[in-house]
């Protein structure tokens, strides 16, 4: 390939195996109704970003102060996403560097702890993230992990218990936020708690960030040492983490954690994508965005209620809302797949006091974030409530076929009424 092809022949042309398995992903997101609690789907603003040439560019250190050169057109960049979410979440310190949330998590770690300090999180199976201590996971393995659960009779907090805990355990972080907690959590309690027993607090609202940003949710940051998020969820934006907190005398700490703590280069592509999503976030619609996404989960919480499936702890104040099965004698992985057969897209899950097996677990997470985007309201989400609950009813019934394929094509009507990216 001469070098004016390398940079004008397009991917449909040079890898048609690629080309054609993204085209397949294309088509799947557009027939698709997706309701994993951790995706959106994103603007054509923010996939401009991603795949614009900034992408070639390796820069290490902060703006103003790189590792190399060239970095004048970053910089500007880094720092437009720093004070827009300075500004959409209220806050002095931001880094809008971790590729992930987990490497957030981790630089947090890596800036308060030393190897075998004490953690109390949210356990896994109760909502909490693999990141906050899980055995397999590096957090689990370097740091003496505690976990907090849920009460057994209402799915929420136990903050009495969680206090009781604490104080005996005296841990050095304490963390609050996680993956499938479907309820606000009560951040000047876990504050108190955290004072009491002389621990940080760390909030990981990965799941509820674009909520806190259109001010459909409590802010956790008046409450924390330090907040952590994905930019990926409610958030809307591109896959990545931010770190934020009110006290700006965490910068020094936590911005070497991050580098060279936890990671090297930028993602230069990614940072681009972020300050443009905060950029959305910071507009009024996105108020609205924020307001159709929790009227939208309870709607389909309710719907779910109504039909006799357990929804944990009764109900959501997010975008997010936990079936348990055991009623319907049925694995979460068993109702994935049927629903997978009729393209709405769903994720097992543990339950509070489920199996650590996951093969045996009992629960499905559902969320909002991409359909709402995609424009659904509450009277789809009743919709798509009542196909979710024929599916389970029919798989616990052991017949789904015929009703697989009468709810495919509701689905199929659903999305041609909400189309995604279109050309131009
Ligand atoms: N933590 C995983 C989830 O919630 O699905 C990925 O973000």
């Amino acid at each position: 390939m001469s070098t004016p092809e390398f940079f004008s022949i397009p991917l449909s042309r040079t890898d048609p195996r690629v080309a054609g398995a993204l085209a397949n992903e294309s088509r799947r997101q557009t027939e698709q109704i997706e309701l994993i609690a951790s995706e959106n789907i994103v603007s054509r603003a923010v996939l401009d970003a991603l795949g614009h040439q900034i992408t070639n560019k390796t820069l290490e250190g902060y703006p103003g102060n790189r590792f190399h050169g060239g970095a004048q057109f970053v910089d500007a960049i880094e720092d437009t996403a720093v004070e827009r979410a300075q500004q959409l979440f209220d806050c002095e310190y931001v880094n809008v560097q971790p590729h992930s949330g987990t490497q957030a998590n981790q630089a947090v770690f890596f800036a308060l702890l030393s190897p075998g300090d004490k953690v109390l999180s949210l356990d896994l199976a109760a909502g909490g993230h693999l990141s906050h201590g899980a055995t397999p996971n590096l957090s689990g393995r370097w740091f003496d992990a505690r976990h907090y659960g849920v009460s057994r009779d209402t799915g929420l907090i136990d903050y009495d218990a969680v206090e009781q805990q604490a104080v005996r355990l005296r841990p050095k972080l304490l963390i609050a936020g996680g993956s499938a907690y479907p309820r606000e959590i009560d951040f000047a309690r876990m504050r108190n708690i955290a004072d009491r027993c002389g621990a940080s607090l760390l909030v990981d609202m990965a799941h509820f960030a674009g909520l806190v940003a259109a001010g459909a949710h409590p802010s956790p940051l008046p409450h924390a040492d330090l907040v952590t998020c994905t930019t990926t969820k409610t958030l809307r934006g591109p896959r990545g983490g931010l770190i934020l907190s009110c006290n700006p005398d965490w910068k020094k700490v936590l911005h070497a954690a991050i580098f060279p703590g936890v990671q090297g280069s930028l993602h230069t592509q990614v940072i681009a994508a972020k300050a443009v999503c905060l950029g959305e976030a910071l507009q009024p619609q996105f108020k609205h965005y924020g307001a159709q996404v929790k009227a939208n989960a309870t709607a389909l919480a309710e719907t779910l209620r109504l039909r006799g499936i357990q929804v944990v702890s009764g109900g959501t104040d997010t975008h997010l809302v936990l079936l348990d099965l055991r009623r319907q004698h049925i694995t979460g992985q068993r109702a994935q797949t049927v629903l997978d057969a009729a393209n709405i897209t769903s994720n097992k899950n543990p339950v509070p006091f489920d199996s650590r097996k996951p093969s045996e677990w009992v629960g499905l997470r559902l969320g909002v974030g991409a359909v709402t985007t995609r424009g659904f309201d509450t009277s789809d989400l009743q919709l798509v409530g009542n196909l979710i609950a024929d599916l389970i009813e029919a798989a616990a019934d052991g017949g789904p076929d015929a009703t697989i394929d009468r709810c495919t094509a509701q689905v199929a009507e659903l999305c041609r009424a909400h189309p995604l990216y279109q050309a131009g």
